[in-house]
């Protein structure tokens, strides 16, 4: 099987729910990360320069055997299931889906904050989801993994549910997004566990080894280099 990756250089989840349950499971998979000129050929071509469809001038697609599928979801489908990290059982899998589209939901809020170019009006906006907004989601999501059994989202091992979860958080708790504190997690305790149960996991830590720009002199120290304008 043919797997391509086509997504930005960085590790925003959107990728990472993908690229990283194939790295897990050792499946060889060509991780493009396209320049800002390949993302300006294909919003006005609706493909790569090299005519690979883009078929809603959006990032990610993943292309399997010639075969482009967008949509963040789908594809975390596809590589979950690819990796063993996506349940067969229905409503196990419905669990993982309500948690990724969870996680897209979080990012659908804090959208508008990014895309505000007034730093007042941006930082209100910040201030609102800091006291408001994402307490609140943290707060489902800490009941959801209070109902189950093991410190996962879902079932008794890591799944693309946690892996999602992870890397959003890792915007939050690393201190990406301005004036939203990455203390804010510290009273979600199972939701920090997801987080660094996730960060442990010897795969993980070598694919941000691998991929995600440090300091050669502070092996742990990551700089998750997500533009605010994402
Ligand atoms: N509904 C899409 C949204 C993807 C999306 O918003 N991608 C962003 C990058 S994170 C993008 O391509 N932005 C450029 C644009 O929308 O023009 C999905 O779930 O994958």
């Amino acid at each position: 099987m043919d797997i391509r990756l086509i997504y930005f250089d960085i590790p925003f989840w959107r990728a990472e729910v993908a690229r990283l349950p194939l790295f897990i499971a050792s499946i060889k998979f060509d991780d493009v990360r396209i320049t800002d000129d390949d993302n300006s050929y294909l919003k006005e071509n609706g493909k790569l320069k090299d005519g690979t469809l883009i078929p809603f001038r959006q990032l990610p697609v993943l292309v399997i055997d010639g075969q482009s599928v967008a949509q963040t979801g789908g594809i975390a489908r596809i590589c979950g299931k690819l990796s063993g990290m996506y349940p067969e059982d229905i409503i196990e899998a419905g669990k993982v889906d309500q948690i990724i589209d969870t996680v897209t939901d979080i990012n659908e809020l804090l959208n508008p904050s990014m895309r505000e170019n007034d730093p007042m009006k941006k930082r209100a906006m910040r201030i609102e989801l800091t006291n408001k907004d994402l307490p609140r989601y943290f707060g489902y999501l800490e009941e959801i993994l209070k109902a189950n059994s093991s410190h996962w989202f879902v079932g008794n091992n890591m799944s693309i549910a946690d892996i999602a979860v992870w890397s959003l958080l890792g915007w939050i708790a690393e201190g990406v997004l301005d004036d939203i504190p990455p203390e804010i997690t510290n009273p979600f305790e199972r939701l920090k566990k997801v987080y660094n149960e996730v960060g442990k996991n010897p795969f993980v830590r070598e694919w941000k080894k691998k991929t995600y720009s440090h300091d050669e002199s502070s092996s742990d120290e990551y700089n998750l280099d997500i533009p605010e304008s994402i």
